[in-house]
């Protein structure tokens, strides 16, 4: 695994809660496209179980994922490079997850800031899958024994708890099974923020829409909802060291360099000392650039959702031959008699 040549097994999702925005196409899918196009193995998944771990309404979500895989194709995933599927056709997803609520502890759960964040004031409302969701995300990452894994900053912690589930997991049943998970976070910009709020992270299901930018969004919904973005008084920063104190500026300005893929020195260089409005004009530009042909073939692969489901099904038989027989081994690892029904 710490090979550098050897071929990469990437495994990654993202929840259909909602239509797929500005920052999950920057921070995950964009990096996706990149590491299948370098060759790597990928698995990406659409995590509908992850969804309802809070509540959806049946119909939208149905929608909501064949949304989410047009939103794959359409940032460049090619399903005859990549695997593409939706959780809940690989049942080995939630077999494993069971599995490993059994490894992991409640402490380690306990302290999720996803969950705290999720669940707020009313914690013994939540529901018991968003407190274990952790578990699931483990089993979807180990059931193919994947070595990397592209995430935002904001699923670090999901992560290393991964790696607690698969060390604990080897130490229990002395053996060295599961891969100790590399995280993959780079960027110039690993967390994007709310544009109503620069301490708050851009989320699909923010009851705001002014909040994010949606994939599905037209040329004139991006462009209101950039100019109606926060900002704050003053000239915009020219130096790194003063985005601390400044998270409006540093969000619009990270936007802008990752979707121009230009360093955030260069960005602080042409637009320190300028007003707010004229970097929203540059930014308006920008993304209406680079989303148009996105949110155009989006809106043209949900017109024909038998073709989604067709590639999502061939995606989760692809996925399945190689996650059932981790499955079977892992059964037999822990004690269980072998399956007549599935060898
Ligand atoms: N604001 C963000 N900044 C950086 N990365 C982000 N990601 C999501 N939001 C941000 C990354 O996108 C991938 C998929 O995430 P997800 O949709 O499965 O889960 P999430 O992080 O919970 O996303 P949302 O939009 O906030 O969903 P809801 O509102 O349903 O909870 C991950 O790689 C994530 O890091």
């Amino acid at each position: 695994m710490n090979n550098p040549s050897a071929r990469m097994r990437i495994f990654s999702g993202i929840q259909p809660s909602g239509v797929l925005t500005l920052a999950n196409y920057l921070c995950a899918l964009k990096r996706f496209v990149e590491l299948q196009d370098s060759g790597q193995e990928c698995v990406y998944c659409i995590v509908d179980l992850h969804a309802i771990t809070v509540w959806q309404d049946p119909g939208a979500l149905k929608d909501a994922i064949r949304h989410a895989a047009a939103a794959f194709l359409a940032a460049g995933i090619d399903p005859g490079k990549s695997i593409l599927f939706n959780q809940s056709q690989v049942s080995a997803h939630a077999e494993l997850a069971w599995v490993f609520n059994c490894v992991a502890r409640m402490g380690w759960m306990g302290r999720m800031t996803q969950f705290k964040e999720k669940a707020g004031r009313d914690r013994e409302n939540a529901s018991v899958g968003l407190f274990t969701y952790p578990s699931l995300m483990a089993a979807d990452i180990l059931v193919y024994h994947a070595t990397h894994v592209p995430v935002g900053d904001d699923q670090k912690q999901h992560l290393e708890l991964t790696r607690d589930i698969a060390i604990k997991f080897n130490h229990d049943y002395r053996r060295d099974f599961f891969p100790v998970i590399e995280p993959l976070i780079e960027g110039v910009t690993t967390r994007i923020m709310s544009l109503r709020d620069g301490t708050k992270k851009m989320s699909k299901s923010d009851p705001s829409d002014y909040s994010r930018i949606n994939l599905s969004d037209s040329a004139d919904q991006v462009a209101k909802k950039i100019r109606r973005a926060r900002s704050d008084a003053f000239a915009l920063p020219g130096q790194a060291s003063e985005l601390a104190s400044r998270p409006e500026a540093r969000n619009l300005l990270g936007i802008y360099a990752l979707l121009g893929n230009t360093a955030m020195d260069q960005v602080l260089d042409r637009f320190g000392g300028k007003m707010f409005s004229q970097l929203k004009g540059e930014l308006t530009e920008l993304a209406v650039a680079v989303l148009g042909p996105i949110s155009a073939e989006m809106n043209r692969l949900v017109g024909d959702p038998a073709e989604l489901d067709r590639i999502l099904g061939d995606g989760a038989e692809r996925a399945a031959s190689l996650a059932d027989p981790i499955l079977q081994q892992t059964y037999d690892i822990v004690g269980m008699l072998p399956s007549r029904r599935r060898n």
